[in-house]
């Protein structure tokens, strides 16, 4: 796609006029469109429309949003996990869909020069643009631990984020503080939100987070100027609304009580459940079963066979021994015992036998073939080895 992109105009033009500018086809922009609504549901600004085409009659007439995107303490992670997406590809996302005006790993210039850009941005946008923090920021030290242009990192946000329109905090570490506020936090590593708390802030945490959470919080704001309903802990909702557990594609081994045991072994070749591993997927906000990373099948952590370690959750990724077994508490265990069918049989009339005959035996049938199922499911239940037998509290 590079070949159809064009230089930056001087001001911003709706995502349209940048599209035929472009010469990107209607079918493309259709495309994503659709794995928009797939992958990352908009607020109710947009939700309401029922079809490709409807959400991009929307979109195609959103100015672009200028961003501006900083980088405190981070590993990339979160740029790279963008740099992956493939509708749109990258090239297209930051020249026609969001106007990327400053982005420390992606742009060529480099310092005074880097400084300028970021320092004209800032003066062409004051409070219309959105500021993207990808890393936590180090308190420790007076902030001495990170310094950009002779200024510490808590400085540049403040004056960064002071002008934005509002800021989004990609990432677990820009969101609380991530891998770097790990015990024992020698940086004093905090998120955005903990030094501007009154500010405009949206937290898309995960390590990385999902591109299309961000793609549909930015698209969002620009088309209408608000933010998607948030949770208490200011993530997106629409993204962060369930716990990997009740949609895991692993939940049925889970409730039959099939557990991997160790990494290699049988259950784990034949796709178990990996609670016993310290899967922290009952205890984790997010979508990533649903929303797989780089739009190849299974390609997230349960997916390719590793344990869950929490990346959306303030209090679990990098606070939780990794196999340390989370307590059940955030959902509905599934049932120990199942109840007994033992309904007792009364006499029919021949007369009313012959009325409702055909369905009463249908149902009867499937009643008493349920029966035996459950009769059997008990039995099992209770030999030795079976899950209630082993006493996992699941
Ligand atoms: Fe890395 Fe981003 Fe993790 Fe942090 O993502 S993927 S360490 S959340 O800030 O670059
Ligand atoms: Fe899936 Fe983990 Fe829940 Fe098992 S414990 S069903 S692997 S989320
Ligand atoms: Fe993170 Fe767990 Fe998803 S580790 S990427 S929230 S499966």
């Amino acid at each position: 796609m590079l070949d159809t992109l064009i230089p930056f105009s001087k001001e911003l033009e709706t995502i349209d006029q940048r599209l035929q500018l472009s010469g990107i086809s209607r079918r493309s922009f259709l495309v994503f469109c659709t794995s928009l609504m797939v992958a990352a549901p908009f607020g109710l600004a947009l939700t309401d429309k029922a079809s490709p085409e409807a959400v991009a009659a929307v979109l195609g007439k959103v100015v672009r949003p200028p961003i501006i995107w900083l980088h405190f303490q981070d590993c990339t992670g979160c740029t790279e996990s963008l740099l992956q997406t493939s509708y749109p590809g990258f090239a297209d996302l930051i020249l026609n869909v969001i106007s990327l005006e400053y982005h420390e790993t992606l742009m060529a210039g480099s310092g005074l020069q880097a400084r300028q850009a970021l320092d004209e941005a800032i003066q062409k946008y004051a409070g219309k643009y959105i500021l993207v923090v990808e890393g936590s920021i180090p308190t420790g030290a007076h902030g001495v631990y990170m310094k950009s242009g002779g200024r510490t990192a808590m400085e540049v946000l403040a004056d960064v984020g002071g002008k934005a329109a509002a800021i989004i905090a990609i990432g677990s570490c820009a969101s609380w503080g991530g891998i770097p506020s790990a015990d024992p936090d020698p940086t004093g590593a905090v998120g955005v939100a903990d030094l501007m708390p009154d500010h405009s802030i949206i937290n898309i945490p995960g390590c990385p987070p999902n591109p299309y959470t961000m793609l549909g919080v930015v698209l969002q704001y620009a088309a209408d100027g608000t933010f998607p309903e948030t949770d208490e802990q200011r993530r997106p909702k629409f993204a962060f609304d369930r716990d990997i557990h009740e949609h895991c594609p692993r939940r049925a081994h889970f409730d039959a009580g099939n557990f991997v045991k160790v990494y290699g072994d049988a259950g784990h070749r034949e796709g178990w459940c990996l609670y016993e591993m310290g899967c922290k997927g009952p205890d984790t906000h997010a979508g990533c079963s649903t929303r797989h990373f780089n739009e190849i099948p299974d390609v997230w952590p349960i997916g390719i066979g590793a344990p869950c370690i929490g990346c959306t959750e303030k209090a679990v990724a990098f606070k939780v021994p990794m196999f340390q077994v989370v307590q059940l508490h955030t959902i509905a265990a599934p049932p120990t015992s199942f109840a007994p069918i033992t309904t007792t049989r009364g006499t029919i009339s021949p007369l009313a036998t012959g009325l409702v005959g055909l369905g009463v035996g249908v149902l009867a049938t499937g009643g008493y073939v349920a029966s035996r199922q459950f009769s059997k499911k008990q039995d099992d239940e209770s030999a030795p080895g079976s899950r209630q037998d082993k006493g996992t509290g699941a």
